[in-house]
C-alpha cells in the first residue's frame, strides 16, 4: 500500500481527503491553514517538503496554478522531498500550459505529473462521486487508480499529453457556465410571465430541456439558497484559464464572455463567496424584477 500525501483541505480537498482515510490508507496531510486538519485522524506535516518525504503519490488540491507552483516548487515545496518514481496528482484547476511546465519540471526530479482536475463539486467530494479527467503517462494513473476511486465515480484517462486533463476541464467549465446561463434565464422568463417556478421547473427538466445545472441549483435559486457548491470566484477564475486557452487556439467563446462579464459584475457587488447560481442575480440586476418577487 503506497503512502499518501494530500496538500490543500479546502472545500474540496477536505472530502478527498476524508474518502481516501476512510477507505483505510496511511496518509500525510498539509494545509497552509493548519485548522482544517484538525478533525482528521492522520499525521500532519509541518510542510509541503515534508510530507513530500513521507509520501509516495502527492495529492495537490488547490486554488490556481501560482498557488500549485508554491506547494511544489517554491522554497519548501513538496517537490524538494519526493524520490524518484513518485508522483504528483494535481487536482487543482489550473492552467493547461503551465501544466505542462510542471510536468517537465517535475520529470527532472524523477517525478510523474499527472493533472487531474475534478468536477462534480462539494458534493461530489463528500460523497465519492466526483468525475476526474487525466492527463499524463496511463501506467501512473494505473498505479494511482485504486485511491482515485475512493472519491471518484468516473476517471477518464484523457490522454498522455500533460495538459490535456485541464484541458478537458476547460471544455467541462464550458458547458457548467452555459447550463447555468440557461437555467438562468428561463427562470427569469418564468418569473417575468407569473408561472409557478417549481411547478415550471418539474414540468421541463426531464425532456430535452433538463441538465444538472437546472434540477440540482434552480431549486436553490428559487428558495434564494445563495451557500456555494462552487463559488463565483473560483468559477470566474476557471472562466479565465477556459478564455486564455481558447485564445491561444483562437476560438472563439462568446457565451463564455458573456457569462465572465456578468460574474465580474456580481464580483463587484461583493458577492463572490456566494454560489455560482448565484448569477441570476446578474439577470435579475438587468431585469429589475427578483425570482420570489
Ligand atoms: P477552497 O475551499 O477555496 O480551498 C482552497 C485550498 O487551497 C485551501 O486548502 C487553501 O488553503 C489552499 N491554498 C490556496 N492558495 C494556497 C497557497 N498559495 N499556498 C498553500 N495553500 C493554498 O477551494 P476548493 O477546495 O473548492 O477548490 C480547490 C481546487 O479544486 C480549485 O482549483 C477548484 O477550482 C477545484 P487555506 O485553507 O486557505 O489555508
Amino acid at each position: 500500500m503506497a503512502k499518501l500525501g494530500f496538500i490543500g483541505l479546502g472545500i474540496m480537498g477536505h472530502g478527498m481527503a476524508v474518502n481516501l482515510l476512510t477507505a483505510g490508507n496511511p496518509m500525510t496531510v498539509w494545509n497552509r491553514t493548519p485548522e482544517k486538519a484538525v478533525d482528521l485522524v492522520c499525521e500532519i506535516a509541518s510542510d509541503p517538503v515534508d510530507l513530500g518525504r513521507v509520501s509516495d503519490i502527492v495529492f495537490v488540491c488547490v486554488s490556481d496554478t501560482p498557488d500549485v507552483e508554491e506547494v511544489v516548487f517554491r522554497d519548501g515545496g513538496a517537490i524538494y522531498g519526493m524520490a524518484e518514481g513518485t508522483v504528483i496528482v494535481d487536482h487543482s484547476t489550473i492552467s493547461p500550459a503551465a501544466t505542462a511546465r510542471f510536468a517537465e519540471r517535475a520529470a527532472g526530479s524523477g517525478v510523474t505529473w499527472l493533472d487531474a482536475p475534478v468536477s462534480g463539486g462539494s458534493e461530489g467530494a463528500e460523497k465519492g462521486t466526483l468525475a476526474v479527467m487525466v492527463g499524463g503517462s496511463a501506467a501512473a494513473l494505473d498505479r494511482v487508480r485504486p485511491y482515485l476511486e475512493a472519491y471518484s465515480k468516473t476517471i477518464t484517462h484523457i490522454g498522455d499529453r500533460p495538459g490535456s486533463g485541464q484541458m478537458a476541464k476547460a471544455v467541462n467549465q464550458v458547458l457548467v457556465v452555459l447550463n447555468e446561463l440557461a437555467a438562468s434565464e428561463a427562470l427569469m422568463l418564468a418569473q417575468g410571465a407569473g408561472l409557478d417556478l417549481g411547478v415550471t421547473l418539474s414540468a421541463v427538466e426531464g425532456g430535452a430541456a433538463g441538465s444538472w445545472m437546472l434540477s440540482n441549483r434552480g431549486p436553490q435559486m428559487i428558495a434564494r439558497d445563495w451557500r456555494p457548491g462552487f463559488t463565483i470566484d473560483l468559477q470566474q477564475k476557471d472562466l479565465r484559464l477556459v478564455l486564455e486557452a481558447a485564445d491561444e487556439l483562437g476560438i472563439p467563446l462568446p457565451g463564455v464572455s458573456l457569462v465572465f462579464q456578468l460574474y465580474r459584475a456580481l464580483q463587484a457587488q461583493g458577492l463572490g463567496s456566494e454560489g455560482n447560481h448565484a448569477l441570476v442575480k446578474a439577470l435579475e440586476g438587468l431585469a429589475g424584477v427578483r425570482l420570489g418577487d
